[in-house]
């Protein structure tokens, strides 16, 4: 039971001031969960002996068994804090109210932190110090300064030093420096990054003549310090934390300063003369031997009481310890042989984790009234340079509301729902089953006391030859199984299925049970009010409290809080609000990690699809990372971070949302088609002289068109770009078909986004790619040449017009508009712009008469789509082509083939007839070159020590995987290893590593990005040395082959096999 009610903490939630809502952030098992016990230890959640061990926020069975967190779990905490009354005498009681959350740290549950960093105003960011800064600790640091989260540094696992490194005092001291040096690198690259960008506003601006108001920007309080008090040393299993200004307010006095002049030199480089009663610097150590201060009085300290309880297990020493500490250990633990309860005793009393970690967060971690005044103007206006000294002024009375965190009770609703997750709708509050108070038990163990004497009656009564009165006994009997079967129909009754719960901070105003709100989905655009948006009744509000609930009848601005009644109108995340007038939407949070492994999901038996269809659609609602498609063909897929990620979702699926045994598909892995012309002519001998490779001449079948389309590689360069900038492309795309066809609009929706790629304007984007292309002519080659101009004849990227392939116009006497023209479609009416592009036209030279006869422009589209679609599904096994350059040389229209009249009613027929005659010419111009599939990879990051080592690459070469690099890592035993593994091999990768290394080695795998597998899959020996080494089958496996089979097997397309294996030996046996 918490140690405070409901009802205290929901008046705590009004006193603004004494809120932090903060989030505890870190790279996988670097002690999150294990750190937030010992907070919850404090209200009593969990007993204090028990904090470390249980990892109570671990509340699913999985999270428990495989000790990761794989959902994020909120909790709201009770703080009191008593200070001396700094006039007179006396003591001021103060208290917080904390609502913290404890975020996943492995990658596949990356959107998770996502979701928590924005509700939070502050953060935790541990590192373990003897791992030091991994990939996680790096883009959890990026998270926080993107959201303005504020953090504060915990250096975790500090016992590790000490009995696993058996590092001294001041090799320790000398490794935090190394890590606090990384972490603050890290910090000054993001700090860079923004004056970059600052620079760029301003070349802008100047550009425009118009006044530049950036102002220069103060990187002083970004950095971590020990003196400044955001570094805390830590150690989560053993219960105790500090921060030097503990040992400032402990030496002060003895050593003679002032405290606040201790607490400049408890860290750096400084030394304390006993003589001269001095604070010196290295400079003046003249030769001396001497302990930096954070040494000699911090770490010290700490090493002897490990030294005498660990290492020595010297009781004398330990007792003497104790007491110059002045503290109180029971002779029991004293005595205790398990080190551990001992060395509990005496931190939890000198130096303990919660009181250490809870200061440091009202300390540093400002109030929500503070942080809403620099948080929500970055959050309502991202690309507008800001200052945290001088944030935007408000420019309406929602936005003074919000810049104020005003709980008043006319300030206007705006709450943000960062996710929504599932709870078992019996461990909601008002399910619960009612506690019997005090006067039923009483009544209830009245009447079975008058039973039990009733009984006795009777059979003493047997014994002495009494009729018994058999009706009294009948009656209590009675009613006792009564009662027993009321509470069992009671216990049965129990509410079954998952209630949808949203996961939202309030940012201004009051909401009550029973208010009506506006939902503003994610695309909502207060341009168009009324899409997007729906209204809904709050049914009931919610204190988190890890697995449990507690109900409130109202929740005021600046809190962390559930809310019921969402399901069905907020998917992942939306905004709530009382009032559409001036609101925004908060809800455009960036996907960090876009899914990649993508199962084929059916029912184990076929009758359960519907309960499948339900289970995937709260799924869908409950995860703010996976994606459940319907496709085609009528399989349902599931999109899912990683392997971890898909085998959570599963479990849900089958133990909580569907209830049924599903079948799952091996996971299907995307693959990208592209060419190379390395080693090939680039031109081919035929009977009519010499084609250059990839020219195609092709009739349509309707005998109507003749289309000569080339087809080359795109140079690598360009495509590198293109593929970076998909999100430019898009929004290109986006501006000029405003207001052109609804469902092209949905086809771009479907493409999962980069985060973090920055959106150029068309007209950087041109000139960045017209670079490129100079800079692949430069490089010369015989596709030089075809470089030329080729910007301005751009007609098209594809496939879904954004992807990394071009379709070039250079058909003779017909110009099109230059691709990166955009209208401004203000002074164009609607009719003026046509769902068929022609409207791009500049120029034809019409060969025809007549204006019924077949025109270019009735066939510009259907090559259009006839690019489009062949680039969506290549000729390999029918994936997405990228770097591909599709020229179109020439289009002649045979007029002589169909009369006028004719040709416009079969219209449709003959387009559909081009369409295919495209695909066709942009296929065999492809397989006329080399043909190469890219593989989707993982960076994958590894820590083992060089025991281990030669297995971690024994598993990785296993896979086909590549080793970047290799590094020890500063002042350890372990080695980083950074390596490239295709998605494709790496199911049960991390197991296989784990078990490999028992345990002593995980990867981290991270998706980055498609390489290409330099092999031929149509390859076979030709040339007499290939076929002396291959034989003639070529018995080497050709990986390309291999790999494109599968994935065309998987698709039901045709597949080469070869059926006699051993002709020879069957020609044997038939003799
Ligand atoms: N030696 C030592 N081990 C610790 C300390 N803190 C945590 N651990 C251990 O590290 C492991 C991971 O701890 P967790 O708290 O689950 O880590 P986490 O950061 O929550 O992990 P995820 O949520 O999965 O990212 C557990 O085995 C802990 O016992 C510490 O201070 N010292
Ligand atoms: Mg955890």
């Amino acid at each position: 039971m918490p140690a405070i009610t409901p009802t205290q903490l929901s008046a705590l939630q009004k006193n603004l001031k004494n809120i932090r809502n903060i989030c505890i952030l870190a790279h996988v098992d670097h002690g999150k969960t294990t750190l937030s016990d010992s907070l919850l230890a404090t209200n009593g959640i969990i007993s204090s002996k028990m904090a470390g061990k249980v990892r109570y926020l671990d509340s699913r069975e999985d999270e428990q068994e495989r000790g990761i967190t794989m959902e994020s779990s909120a909790i709201s905490l009770y703080f009191k804090l008593v200070r001396a009354s700094t006039e007179g005498e006396g003591n001021v009681a103060s208290e917080f109210l904390i609502n913290l959350i404890d975020s996943p740290g492995h990658v596949d549950f990356s959107s998770e932190v996502s979701t928590a960093s924005r509700l939070c105003d502050g953060g935790l960011v541990l590192v373990d110090v003897v791992e030091g800064v991994c990939t996680q600790t790096i883009s959890v640091l990026r998270q926080a300064w993107i959201d303005k989260v504020k953090p504060i540094l915990v250096f975790n696992k500090m016992d590790r030093l000490i009995v696993e490194l058996k590092l001294t005092p001041q090799e320790a001291y000398l490794h935090l420096i190394r890590i606090l040096e990384q972490v603050n690198a890290i910090m000054a690259t993001f700090f860079t990054g923004d004056l970059m960008e600052d620079e760029a506003r301003k070349v802008e601006a100047e550009k425009q003549n118009e006044d530049w108001h950036g102002e220069e920007r103060d990187d002083s309080d970004i950095y971590f310090d020990p003196s400044k008090g955001n570094v805390i040393f830590a150690s989560a299993v053993d219960g105790w934390a500090f921060r030097i200004q503990q040992f400032a307010s402990i030496y002060f006095k003895k050593l003679g300063f002032k405290e606040s002049v201790l607490q400049q030199c408890l860290w750096g480089d400084y030394y304390f003369d006993a003589k001269a009663k001095r604070v010196i610097q290295h400079k003046h150590l003249k030769g001396r031997n001497m302990k930096p201060m954070f040494v000699q009085f911090v770490l010290d300290n700490i090493w002897a009481v490990y030294d005498s309880v660990v290492v020595q297990q010297n009781r004398e020493r330990t007792e003497k310890i104790v007491n110059s500490l002045n503290i109180k250990v029971l002779p029991r633990d004293l005595r205790s042989r398990d080190t551990q309860t001992l060395l509990t005793a005496i931190f939890s009393q000198w130096l303990p984790l919660s009181t250490c970690v809870l200061l440091a967060i009202i300390g540093q971690l400002p109030p929500p009234v503070e942080a809403q005044r620099i948080r929500i103007p970055k959050m309502l206006y991202p690309d507008v340079q800001q200052n945290d000294n001088e944030p935007l002024k408000p420019t309406n009375d929602v936005e003074t509301a919000l810049y104020a965190c005003d709980a008043s009770e006319n300030a206007p609703v705006v709450a943000y729902v960062s996710k929504m997750f599932a709870v078992p709708a019996d461990l909601l509050p008002e399910n619960r089953r009612k506690q019997m108070t005090a006067e039923e038990m009483r009544e209830r163990g009245r009447r079975q006391r008058a039973l039990r004497a009733a009984l006795e009656d009777k059979t003493n009564n047997e014994d002495n030859g009494v009729p018994l009165d058999s009706e009294t006994i009948a009656q209590l009997q009675a009613e006792a199984d009564r009662e027993k079967e009321e509470e069992e129909r009671k216990a049965k009754e129990e509410i079954k299925g998952e209630r949808i719960i949203g996961f939202s901070r309030l940012y201004s105003g009051t909401i009550r049970v029973g208010q009506k709100l506006y939902v503003l989905g994610p695309k909502y655009d207060s341009r168009y009010p009324d899409q997007h948006c729906s209204e809904i009744k709050v049914e009931s509000l919610y204190l988190i409290m890890g697995r449990e609930l507690e109900a409130l009848p109202e929740v005021s601005a600046g809190n962390v809080f559930g809310i019921g009644g969402l399901e069905g109108h907020i998917l992942k995340n939306g905004t709530l609000v009382s009032t559409k007038e001036h609101v925004s939407n908060m809800a455009g949070v960036r996907m960090e990690a876009s899914p990649i492994v993508r199962v084929a999901l059916e029912p184990a038996d076929a009758a359960d699809m519907d309960r499948l269809v339900e289970g995937l659609r709260l799924l869908n609602q409950a995860d703010p990372c996976v994606e459940v498609l319907l496709q085609e063909t009528g399989e349902h897929v599931i999109l899912t971070a990683g392997e971890l990620h898909l085998e959570r979702c599963l479990r849900d699926l089958k133990e909580r949302f569907a209830k049924i045994d599903i079948h799952v598909s091996p996971p299907i892995v995307p693959f990208r088609e592209c060419i190379v012309g390395a080693d090939l002519p680039p031109a081919k001998d035929t009977e009519n002289g010499q084609i250059p490779r990839g020219m195609q001449e092709i009739q349509s079948s309707s005998k109507n068109i003749t289309l000569k389309v080339r087809t080359v590689p795109l140079p690598e360069l360009v495509t590198e770009f293109l593929n970076q900038h998909t999100s430019t492309i898009k929004s290109i795309v986006e501006q000029k078909s405003v207001k052109k066809a609804v469902d092209e609009d949905d086809l771009l929706q479907q493409v999962t986004l980069d985060a973090g790629e920055k959106v150029l304007s068309p007209e950087e984007f041109q000139s960045i790619l017209r670079e490129k292309f100079s800079e692949a002519q430069k490089q010369g080659g015989p596709l030089a040449p075809l470089w030329e101009n080729i910007v301005d004849q751009i007609w098209s990227f594809g496939p879904r017009r954004i992807g990394p392939n071009i379709l070039v116009n250079r058909i003779p006497g017909y110009i099109r508009k230059p691709f990166f023209q955009i209208e401004k479609t203000g002074n164009k009416s609607e009719s003026d712009v046509r769902d068929d592009h022609a409207d791009e036209v500049l120029e034809v030279q019409q060969q025809n008469d007549s204006e019924e006869a077949l025109g270019i422009l009735d066939v510009d589209f259907p090559v259009h789509t006839g690019f489009q679609l062949s680039t969506l599904a290549g000729p390999l096994c029918a994936e997405p082509v990228q770097g591909v350059c599709y020229i179109v040389h020439g289009l002649e229209i045979h007029q002589e083939e169909s009369d006028s009249a004719d040709v416009r009613s079969k219209l449709a027929l003959i387009q559909g007839k081009v369409i295919s005659a495209m695909k066709e010419a942009c296929r065999q111009g492809f397989l006329d070159w080399s043909p190469r599939l890219f593989l989707a990879m993982y960076k994958c990051d590894i820590q083992a020590s060089a025991e281990v080592l030669g297995r971690v690459y024994g598993v990785i070469s296993k896979r086909k995987g590549k080793i970047v690099s290799e590094d020890l890592k500063d002042g350890t035993p372990f080695w980083q290893i950074h390596a490239l593994l295709p998605v494709i091999e790496s199911f049960g990768f991390s197991d296989e590593i784990r078990k490999r290394t028992s345990g002593a080695a995980s990867p981290q795998l991270v998706f980055s990005g498609f390489e290409m597998l330099d092999e031929d899959p149509f390859w076979v020996p030709t040339t007499e040395e290939e076929l002396e080494d291959l034989g003639e089958k070529a018995d080497k496996e050709n990986l390309a082959k291999k790999y494109m089979d599968t994935v065309r097997k998987r698709k039901g397309m045709f597949v080469e096999k070869k059926l006699i294996e051993h002709a020879e030996k069957q020609r044997t046996l038939k003799k």
